[in-house]
């Protein structure tokens, strides 16, 4: 066949437009018209099929070369799972493919990518992927939502090349991504990147415990912390050490090291650095454009950047966010160790290699915000209504109804009051239908706050409970 490349696309181009049209009249979620309308693309192309090879952090899957688009399978498993996060401290990550980051993807510019996001029966969360390579509503995340034991499609193509983040968008997103739900896409431009020795995957990423730096155990999630954006631990690929002495990422000297960074957040812009080298080549924030003989990157949360370097000069190169307390008190340093002879016209010294150690660091409070007019219903709104849903529906398998809920009819004042500030979870019964979920502690609402929502959700869509009042509230903080 002649070059497919133009023939491939004006179709595609046209049926995204009718895809469009369509959307605006009909009542079908976009995912679903999205991938009908890419289909008779695809299946004009079966012998290109091609399933997805993901790898694990820190390594980047090879790419053959490929003069033509294909439809590119992508399997990607959330499971959530306790791991140890530092020396003696535990903590359950929720992750894409049982990794912290997320199991990498690397696919062409032009490509068709089938997704399909398979949540583990485990999971005690449903969960979703908005993909920054996406172009379309949330970035996939509108067709991903996903139960526990469910599994969900989205069809989409990679039309911009370069770098991009991945990430679960499900509520609350921050505490998602805080708890590990981040990755990397790589849409390999028509050319790549030019030749390099050795690729590697690296990702920042912050952790909010409720214990303090290396407090010892298993460890809770602090949205207080997360909310104030003063995380305990910033870490490279998910915990402490991940890419120190066994487990460094290496090279030999003479060769190029090409690192494909990103930064999950979820609060913190990293200053990306490399002791004792010069970034000689880097596609900022992951687009096309190459930036030459750079110290330190920014990399946005949310963003990702591509540093490549050769390496000269045997040693020990320590990866550091170059906010320094974050590299020497919180955890984020990595190694780049290269083998090697000595390089004397480049470089001399008697080699000395000593290891980072980190001290307890202690988090200010943020004052509270001051509180919206209409309390009640803003707090639900900005709070609960991401998993409760705006009419107080719920969504089945996941999150109970509050509307014409039993369990909420009878339930006291102070009960209510402390479900939202300790949280809950366990199995309870709504209407008849059980759920086992996890409703994460919002104490970090003020009194005020929890009693008006608490009062709006009681008298909304015909409930008619007793109001909480802010006593119920107080009293059930001190339990
Ligand atoms: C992150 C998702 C999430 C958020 C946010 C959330 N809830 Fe829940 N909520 C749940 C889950 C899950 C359960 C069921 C817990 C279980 O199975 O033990 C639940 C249960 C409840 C129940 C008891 C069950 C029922 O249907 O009557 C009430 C009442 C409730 N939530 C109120 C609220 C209020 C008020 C807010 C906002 C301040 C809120 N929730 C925010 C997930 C959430
Ligand atoms: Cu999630």
């Amino acid at each position: 066949m002649p070059n497919l490349n133009p023939g491939l696309l004006i179709p595609l181009l046209l049926l995204g437009a009718c895809d469009r049209a369509e959307d605006a009249t009909a009542t079908a979620r976009p995912g679903t018209e999205r991938q009908r309308a890419v289909e008779p693309d695809v299946t004009s192309t079966p012998d290109r099929v091609l399933q997805a090879e993901l790898s694990k952090p820190p390594m980047v899957p090879a790419i053959a070369p490929r003069d033509k688009p294909a439809r590119v399978v992508v399997n990607l498993e959330v499971t959530e799972v306790e791991r140890e996060v530092a020396p003696g401290v535990r903590y359950t990550l929720w992750t894409f493919g049982g990794e912290v980051p997320g199991k990498m993807i690397r696919v062409r510019q032009g490509d068709v990518v089938e997704l399909h996001l398979m949540n583990h029966p485990d999971s005690k969360m449903p969960h979703n992927i908005d993909l920054h390579a996406v172009t379309g509503p949330g970035g996939g995340a509108e067709g991903t939502f996903t139960a526990p034991g469910k599994q969900t499609e989205i069809v989409f193509r990679a039309k911009n090349p370069g770098v991009y983040v991945y990430h679960c968008a499900t509520a609350p997103v921050p505490m998602h991504v805080a708890n590990g739900m981040y990755g990397l896409i790589i849409v390999e431009p028509p050319g790549g990147f030019g030749w390099a020795d050795r690729e590697y995957y690296v990702m920042q990423g912050e952790l909010y415990t409720t214990g303090k730096y290396h407090e010892q155990g298993l460890q809770q999630f602090d949205m207080e912390k997360g909310i104030d954006e003063k995380p305990t631990y910033v870490l490279f690929n998910g915990a402490e050490g991940s890419l120190v002495g066994d487990r460094a990422i290496r090279a030999k000297t003479g060769e190029t090291v090409r690192i494909f960074v990103g930064n999950g957040g979820p609060n913190l812009t990293s200053s990306f650095h490399v002791i004792g080298e010069i970034f000689d080549r880097v596609w900022t924030e992951g687009g096309s454009k190459v930036q030459e003989n750079v110290q330190t990157t920014l990399i946005p949360a949310g963003g990702a950047a591509i540093v490549e370097f050769k390496v000269e000069v045997p040693g020990t190169y320590a990866i550091v966010d170059h906010s320094l307390f974050r590299a020497f008190n919180k955890g984020a340093v990595g190694q780049l160790i290269v083998t090697g002879p000595p390089v004397p016209e480049i470089y001399k010294s008697t080699h000395t290699d000593k290891p980072y150690t980190g001290t307890a660091t202690t988090i200010a409070k943020a004052p509270p915000a001051a509180p919206p007019a209409d309390l009640g219903k803003a707090t639900y709104t900005k709070v609960c209504a991401a998993c409760h849903q705006p009419e107080g529906q719920g969504v089945p398998g996941a999150f109970p109804p509050l509307a014409g809920s039993d369990y909420l009819a009878n339930a006291s004042s102070e009960k209510l009051a402390a479900h939202v500030v300790h949280g809950l979870q366990g199995e309870i019964k709504v209407n008849g239908t059980p759920y086992n979920g996890v409703m994460p502690p919002m104490g970090f609402l003020s009194d005020e706050e929890i009693a008006a929502a608490l009062t709006f959700v009681g008298t909304a869509w015909g409930n008619q409970h007793v109001p909480v009042t802010t006593a119920d509230v107080a009293k059930a903080r001190t339990k």
